[in-house]
């Protein structure tokens, strides 16, 4: 029997999918192969978590954007989880605006060598997920901006993208876990949208939260996404546009995608150019923040739960 103080301190399981990032099949599935979480009960049955296994758990995850296996330190008390996370002594130091700074002067400067190292090391400190939601889009503006104020020059700034891009690639094979699940999602952009590192950072969220991703990468006519999404039974289709996606363009391309796509195939789309849009059609979900990204999955997940029965 638990006190009714634990019970009163404790969190259903959407608190903890929302907190931790981690999907409620995956806290169910740990509890029954590892034995962890080990959820009390409320007057109904249903799962309550204490705070201080969702505290762990929310270390388990970080760890896991940073490239560790769930099973190898699932059984690690919550203050070895910590020091794992603290084998970064320079993380004190961090500072994003001079870590920003520090990459403007490697790029400017020509030192790709360092320029990927520094990209690798930060991705290893802060994790993958945190990379994305908080560093990689204030750095391409900065890029952006130095380039539009001529500090950066045209083939400089290729390369930052280009190495990005490389690393983006590889990160997001390191975040494949094996265990992909639906929603699948096909990624791209329309013609004439040529940017493409928010489809990437999308990409790389979108594994994280375990969904499987089929990206076709930039320029890619209405009529092909629709033959490939069917061919590839995808659950949605995905679109980026950049603040230079001319607006009316984007409104009437995707008015005419979602007319076309059947019914059961949802339509996402993200990046700073949906923030013109002004009709949105019905059925189309428009991700405004990194951070939706997760929340949208999870939507959809709970939506079509009834599909995992079938
Ligand atoms: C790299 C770059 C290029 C490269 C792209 C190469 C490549 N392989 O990607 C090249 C050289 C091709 C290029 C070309 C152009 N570019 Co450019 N480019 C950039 C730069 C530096 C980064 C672009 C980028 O990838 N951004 C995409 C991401 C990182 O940013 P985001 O849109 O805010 O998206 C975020 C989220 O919304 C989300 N997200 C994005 N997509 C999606 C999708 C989903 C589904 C979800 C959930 C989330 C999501 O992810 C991001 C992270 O939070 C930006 C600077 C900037 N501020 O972005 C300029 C920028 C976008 N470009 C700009 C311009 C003007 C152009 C050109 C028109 C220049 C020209 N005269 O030729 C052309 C247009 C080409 C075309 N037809 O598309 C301007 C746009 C200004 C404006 N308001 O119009 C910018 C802002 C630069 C500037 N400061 O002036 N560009």
């Amino acid at each position: 029997m638990k006190s009714r103080d634990e019970a009163s301190l404790s969190v259903p399981i959407s608190a903890v999918e929302r907190e931790t990032g981690l999907s409620k099949d995956t806290l169910r599935m740990w509890e029954r192969r590892y034995g962890f979480p080990t959820p009390i009960r409320d007057q109904f049955g249903d799962r309550l978590y204490p705070q201080a296994q969702v505290d762990k758990l929310r270390l388990i995850r970080r760890l896991m954007d940073q490239g560790l296996r769930p099973g190898r330190i699932i059984d690690k008390a919550a203050a070895e989880l910590l020091v794992l996370l603290d084998g970064t002594p320079a993380e004190a130091d961090y500072n994003p605006d001079e870590f920003i700074r520090d990459l403007l002067r490697l790029i400017s400067e020509h030192r790709v060598v360092e320029l990927r190292a520094a990209l690798q090391t930060r991705v290893q400190n802060m994790g993958l997920r945190a990379f994305i939601t908080d560093l990689a889009s204030p750095l391409a503006r900065a890029i952006g901006e130095a380039w539009f104020r001529g500090e950066l020059a045209i083939f400089e700034e290729h390369l930052f993208t280009e190495v990005m891009q490389n690393l983006l690639h590889k990160w997001i094979g390191d975040a494949r876990t094996g265990e992909q699940r639906p929603p699948r999602i096909l990624l791209t952009t329309f013609p004439n949208e040529m940017h493409a590192l928010g489809l990437l950072m999308a990409e790389a969220l979108m594994t994280l939260d375990g969904a499987e991703c089929i990206s076709f990468g930039i320029q890619m006519p209405i009529a092909d996404i629709m033959q490939a999404a069917l061919a590839h039974r995808c659950d949605v289709v995905a679109l980026s546009f950049s603040q230079a996606y001319p607006r009316t363009r984007s409104t009437d391309g995707i008015g005419e995608l979602r007319k076309a796509l059947p019914q059961h195939i949802d339509l996402w789309a993200g990046g700073a150019g949906i923030s013109r849009i002004k009709r949105v059609p019905d059925r189309v979900a428009l991700i405004r923040g990194m951070d939706d990204v997760g929340i949208e999955i999870a939507q959809w997940r709970q939506k079509n739960a009834h599909l995992k029965a079938g």
